[in-house]
């Protein structure tokens, strides 16, 4: 059988034949028509012709009926790039009923053409210096209408606590009181007075924004600041354009994936794309190092199972793709932290803005805090026991603030 891209499908249907079903899909999207071809065609176009891999019958527990239909759709079809692929297995399909595209595999051909994050979990725990514990990240909160110093203090105060990566607000665009790369400057100044004082290294991922055919050169005018690692509004762009990026040598530091948008296409149970393949399979494809998605824990609430089904994706271990580090987000608190650690373990970056920002001793505290707690969990020590040890007020004062979840 020649090399093949496999999507799967959940179809719900009271009514539909869904063998009939898959089989109009694996036809509709590649040959067309079939069964009125004369047989020289088909000869011809067989190779061409989309497969009915399986069909697995399914009543949901509120009495539903539906379907999970795996396509293999012939890697001859289309050309070595996210958008071809997309458009061919859920283009006009993705609005033809209730249909979801809840998987994907891509062939090694296909995915031959796609290098994967340039430096991933590993090269940004390199470029950190920090192997075996979670990392922490933080968010900028208030950054419209801000001039320079006072990006420049809140930067500083979010390096103090402690923090590993810090990242711009996905809604902080190009604007005149702070624009990228002096932006880059005064926060990379910050950075470096803060790591006087912690010892610690970090990375800022500034937000890369403007029109695509201007974002290569923004980014490496980030870089040529001094940037160390960018953030990007994947899905508002789409997946090949973060392939370029990531691809492009000259745009030699991690990339951080926002999720922006992504309710849009993974919440419906009916519609759109799972999660897994949404933040997960193509993310890691195009080559995000960093993922950020929903925690099930946070204000913006992800399932657990799919919340899980994203970080195997991310960590999968293969021999072509490096992992993407997990980033877990929205909401998060310290109190949390016990619950975020025992489902990813280390591999995994805990992200927080208002959870820091928000502190009641402050913006360093609210770092600290999380410090204490990633520590402590770590450790087998409970959050109470540390927060009641010496050095524990930062932690005890984010409990009292936010309490923390069984
Ligand atoms: C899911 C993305 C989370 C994010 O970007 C963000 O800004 C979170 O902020 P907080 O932690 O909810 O304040």
């Amino acid at each position: 059988m020649s090399s093949m891209c496999i999507a799967t499908y959940r179809s719900y249907d009271d009514k539909a034949d869904f063998q009939k079903k898959a089989l109009s899909i694996a036809v509709g999207l590649t040959v067309g028509s079939w069964t009125d071809l004369p047989e020289a065609r088909k000869a011809e176009m067989e190779k061409h012709l989309g497969k009915v891999l399986s069909v697995e019958e399914h009543v949901s527990p509120t009495g539903e009926r539906y379907a999970d239909i795996r396509i293999g759709y012939p890697d001859i079809n289309f050309s070595r790039d996210i958008p071809a692929l997309l458009v061919t297995i859920f283009g006009k399909l993705s609005m033809d009923g209730r249909i979801k595209l809840i998987d994907l595999d891509v062939s090694d051909d296909f995915g031959s053409a796609f290098p994967g994050p340039a430096f991933g979990m590993k090269g940004v725990r390199e470029l950190l210096g920090v192997h075996d514990r979670p990392l922490l990240m933080s968010i900028f909160k208030s950054v419209i209408g801000h001039d320079l110093a006072g990006l420049e203090d809140q930067f500083y105060k979010q390096a103090l606590g402690g923090v590993d990566l810090i990242k711009d607000d996905e809604i902080l665009f190009e604007n005149p009181l702070t624009p990228l790369e002096k932006r880059v400057e005064v926060c990379m100044n910050a950075a470096e007075r803060a790591s006087r004082e912690t010892g610690q290294k970090l990375l800022y991922a500034v937000n890369l924004t403007g029109p695509t055919s201007q974002l290569a050169s923004q980014a490496r005018k980030a870089v040529a600041a001094g940037a160390n690692a960018l953030l990007f509004n994947v899905l508002a762009y789409g997946y090949d354009v973060l392939h370029e990026l990531s691809s492009d040598r000259s745009i030699n530091v991690p990339i951080a994936a926002h999720p922006a948008l992504g309710g849009a296409y993974y919440q419906s149970p009916y519609y759109g794309i799972g999660a897994s393949v949404l933040f997960g399979k193509l993310m890691r494809l195009a080559g995000a190092d960093l993922v950020l998605f929903p925690s099930p824990y946070g204000s913006v609430v992800m399932p657990k199972e799919e919340n899980m089904a994203v970080k195997e994706v991310l960590l999968a271990p293969s021999d072509k793709l490096p992992a993407s580090f997990p980033v877990p987000s929205a909401g998060i608190h310290p109190g949390l932290v016990p619950l975020i650690l025992n489902d990813f373990g280390t591999d995994v970056v805990v992200n927080a803005g208002g959870g820091i920002h928000g502190h009641p001793m402050g913006t360093a505290a609210g770092g600290r805090a999380f410090r204490i707690a990633i520590d402590a969990t770590l450790s087998g020590i409970s959050l109470r026991e540390a927060a009641a040890a010496p050095g524990g007020e930062p932690l005890q004062a984010a409990i009292d603030a936010w309490g923390i979840k069984e």
